[in-house]
């Protein structure tokens, strides 16, 4: 089997807690069949790509490189987590563009290319995820390298209309036609990139269903959507709930019903619209105070991006007003936890939670609705309110679905949850687990490199006009 190099702008590192969705996923697809995963070291040196960092793991190489402060800056913190990351997740008024930001993200791509080059082989399969390499495959392309190379773009993607308000989106975008393959979440996902292509950039579709680029570049756009390792978590969580920390929260909550968030603190996962939900449902059901406690875990992320940095005192002043409105010495209604906790240990949590409350506003996937569906017990399951902005929702539709800007459907959901009866709770998990089940990540990798060795390499197929 020809091997996998895969590519991100972050490597999880064997053994390294990771608070990303990307890193479990790799790992699973490159233990299988052995390889390179090359990115970024996340950290900073004077020059950017100096010295390449090499560790072995498993048939792995993993080779990152530093960036330099101003690389970073622009590349990472600029464009990417200033221009692309809210365009993508809808927020046009978030979206700061300068063009300085924008020639760093093409400089870095370059140096991606340029240090990847010489670790290439010819029948390699080349992977690469997420919207901080869009324009690598053009930059391989141009230097000669003609493997099968498929991109995966881990966030949303919206309309047309949206994309073409960042500056040199037909570069930018247009150079998606590079791979093979372009895989997405959902199948609106990839309509979105598909509109983008025929009705923005002058591509057409061809007979086989690719599409062709008015520079005639062949290539297949399809949903994938990204999963978790099903069975490995519901192990973990059934023996996490068995040791001492579970047991320990377990009973300081007594007959208390637990809500849970698990979030990297991100303004697309919708937390202040949650704890606005939240606090209005101690407000209208004053029966419920002292019967449930909410637990949002959220990690710090992105701290150099400043919206970020606000979003932490929103929270912070939103959950100690909750909590200085409703607090009772014996009870806190609203525990906010900025840490990251060992995946099992999380798995235990979700398994001990009544109601996973997962509400972003925009979310390419959303990793911890699976999760939280994996963890439960069978024989007492909990329910999962979900977003229907979050790509997880096409999957996971006996979630209850809310549309997470609207404060009272979000209260009612949570009303409703806390107060289903067992069997109905049994109802609606079953089936989204065995989906889960059936579709593991493992099934993803597999489904997504399967399909990009099947593409042709060569020859155009005919066009149906
Ligand atoms: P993220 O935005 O990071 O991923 P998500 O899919 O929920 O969001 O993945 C988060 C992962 O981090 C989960 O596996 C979760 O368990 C873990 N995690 C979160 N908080 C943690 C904590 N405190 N401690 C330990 N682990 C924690 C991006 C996209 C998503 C997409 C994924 C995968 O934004 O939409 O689902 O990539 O494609």
């Amino acid at each position: 089997m020809p091997r996998l190099v895969i590519v991100s702008n972050r490597v999880a590192l064997p053994r390294q807690t990771s608070t990303g969705g990307l890193g479990s996923a790799m790992h699973a697809a490159t233990r299988e069949q052995g390889g390179l995963w090359f990115g970024w070291s996340g950290k900073l040196a004077e020059h950017s790509g100096a010295v390449l960092h090499r560790q072995q793991h498993e048939q792995v190489d993993y080779v990152t490189m530093d960036l330099s402060r101003t690389d970073h800056d622009q590349y990472y913190a600029g464009f990417a987590n200033r221009a692309l990351w809210p365009l993508f997740h809808y927020r046009a008024g978030l979206v700061e563009y300068r063009r300085a930001n924008m020639e760093g993200y093409l400089r870095v791509n370059e140096l991606f290319a340029d240090r990847l080059l010489p670790l290439l082989q010819p029948d390699d399969t080349i992977w690469v995820h997420d919207y901080h390499l869009i324009p690598l495959g053009a930059l391989l392309r141009q230097r000669g390298v003609a493997n099968r190379i498929g991109f995966f773009l881990h966030t949303p993607l919206p309309a047309a209309g949206l994309l073409i308000a960042l500056p040199r989106h037909q570069e930018l975008l247009g150079s998606l036609a590079s791979y093979h393959l372009v895989g997405l979440h959902t199948e609106r996902d990839q309509r979105a990139l598909d509109d983008y292509f025929l009705h923005e950039a002058g591509a057409r579709r061809l007979a086989d269903g690719r599409l062709q680029d008015a520079a005639g570049a062949c290539f297949r756009t399809r949903a994938f959507p990204i999963s978790i390792d099903t069975g490995k978590v519901a192990r973990q969580a059934e023996r996490a709930s068995r040791g001492l920390k579970i047991r320990q929260l377990r009973d300081s909550l007594g007959t208390r019903a637990l809500v849970i968030g698990v979030d990297r603190l991100d303004y697309s996962k919708g937390l202040p619209e949650r704890f606005k939900a939240y606090g209005r449902l101690l407000d209208r059901q004053a029966g419920l105070r002292k019967q449930v406690s909410f637990l949002q875990i959220a990690p710090h992320s992105r701290d150099t991006v400043p919206e970020y940095r606000q979003l932490r005192h929103q929270l912070e002043r939103s959950a100690g007003h909750i909590n200085g409105r409703y607090a009772e010495p014996d009870w806190t209604p609203i525990s906010y936890v900025n840490r990251s906790f060992p995946h099992q240990l999380l798995t235990g949590y979700y398994r001990v939670a009544r109601v996973g409350l997962v509400t972003p506003l925009r979310d390419g996937m959303n990793l911890v609705a699976k999760e939280y569906i994996a963890s439960q017990d069978a024989l007492d399951p909990g329910v999962l309110v979900l977003s229907r902005f979050a790509g997880a929702a096409q999957e996971l539709d006996s979630a209850l679905l809310v549309n997470p800007s609207d404060t009272e459907e979000v209260t009612e959901a949570l009303e409703t949850a806390l107060s289903m009866p067992l069997q109905e709770r049994q109802r609606r998990w079953r089936p989204m687990y065995e989906h889960l089940c059936r579709y593991d990540v493992n099934y993803w990798c597999k489904d997504f490199l399967d399909t990009l060795r099947q593409q042709p390499t060569g020859a155009i197929a005919p066009a149906t006009v």
